[in-house]
């Protein structure tokens, strides 16, 4: 991590109403999945949210090499095809940003201004973490194993590459890959072409995309992102505490036909089928997803999930009567966390996993 006398911490602040023009230019680089699509179990590519912090590296497939440094008797460096000859596992995995929901934080903190559409749901291929680390050998002393992207800029006035740590214990699990593959084809460039971590039941900044470095650390790792940019804070100088599993949380496709500008619903009236997905981080399954209309709450139907880390289906009948209504979701998961009606206080709005309101007018 260096200190530059660049860009240092800058105008960031909280805000209400209007978004700035940095906001804007985020908006437009890191889209969000159209919520109608999660009608598919598997988010096409096209259409999985994205998260890019710097720029989206040049990356020459055969010159790039994957190093493993550090705390271990072999230091790797291995080229693409070498990684594609060792054993690979397909997960169905739901990723989430953790800034998901930060527009409807109050006051706004100045980022990438999610509403609810950072979360995809893909199956991911490659080979299990350990198989490389079992191969480098990794020090009895490992405090932590972190893991660097190709990109580099500033962020709070700090250069770095993208990165981020796992305990060993984390970084051995079997669910954690390298992976080379999303929906069966190679990565594109922008979700980490050629090879990026996944790490499931985890908000996706432990994912990182460009992977070229793993480092086995007898330190914990110092890295921007896990020391300083995610973190539950309450205000600034909040030390904070680290962010890793996902919230439990629930999505609805809106119902009926848009107005193109302000996306308001019109719904017919009569026997209107409600769905969504919901989803909960670690691996913990969704127990019930409860709808509201108008507040009056009513059990989903819901479906089991394709895996333990994807989201679930969901499905309620709803009876539709004409005039202005207010429909939610709400998710509990097995642990028997629920969402909160309202969004939680978060000084950079992390972690935002309130219910879904779907105002809808009904002819
Ligand atoms: N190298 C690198 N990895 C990264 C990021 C990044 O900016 N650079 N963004 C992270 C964040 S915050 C998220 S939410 C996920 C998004 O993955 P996706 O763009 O493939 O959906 O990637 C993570 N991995
Ligand atoms: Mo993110």
């Amino acid at each position: 991590m260096t200190d530059s006398p660049f860009f240092s911490r800058g105008p960031r602040r909280h805000v209400d109403g209007d978004f700035s023009a940095e906001e804007l230019t985020l908006a437009n680089r890191n889209s969000g999945i159209a919520l109608e699509m999660m009608r598919h179990d598997l988010t096409p590519a096209g259409m999985h949210y994205l998260l890019i912090h710097f720029d989206i590296p040049d990356i020459d497939a055969e010159a790039w090499r994957l190093n493993v440094t550090g705390n271990v008797t072999s230091p790797l460096s291995l080229s693409l095809a070498e990684l594609q000859t060792l054993p690979s596992r397909t997960l169905p995995v739901t990723l989430e940003c953790a800034g998901n929901g930060r527009a409807g934080v109050t006051p706004r903190y100045q980022s990438m201004p999610w509403r609810h559409e950072a979360v995809g749901t893909a199956e991911w291929s490659g080979t299990p973490l350990r198989h490389i680390l079992e191969r480098a050998g990794i020090g009895e002393r490992t405090v932590e194993i972190a893991f660097l992207g190709a990109d580099r800029g500033f962020a709070g006035g700090v250069e770095h590459n993208f990165g981020w740590s796992l305990t060993p214990d984390e970084a051995l699990s079997d669910d954690v890959l390298l992976c080379t593959a999303m929906n069966g084809t190679p990565l594109l460039p922008q979700h980490g072409f050629p090879a990026r971590l996944i790490v499931p039941g985890w908000y996706g900044m432990a994912s990182v995309k460009w992977l070229t470095d793993i480092q086995v650390l007898d330190q914990p790792f110092d890295g921007y992102q896990k020391t300083t940019a995610y973190k539950f804070r309450r205000d600034k100088d909040d030390p904070g505490q680290p962010i890793d599993f996902i919230r439990v949380k629930s999505l609805m496709i809106p119902p009926g036909m848009p107005d193109w500008f302000t996306r308001a619903r019109l719904v017919e009236h009569g026997p209107v089928e409600l769905t969504g997905r919901a989803w909960s981080g670690a691996g913990t399954a969704i127990a019930k997803v409860e709808v509201a209309v108008d507040d009056n709450w009513f059990e989903a139907l819901l479906e089991p999930p394709q895996d333990r880390f994807a989201w679930s289906n969901w499905r309620f009948t709803w009876q539709a009567t004409p005039g202005e209504h207010v429909l939610k979701c709400r998710a509990t998961d097995e642990n028997g966390d629920t969402q909160p009606l309202a969004p939680r206080w978060d000084n950079s709005g992390y972690g935002n996993n309130a219910v879904h309101v779907v105002p809808v007018t009904v002819r």
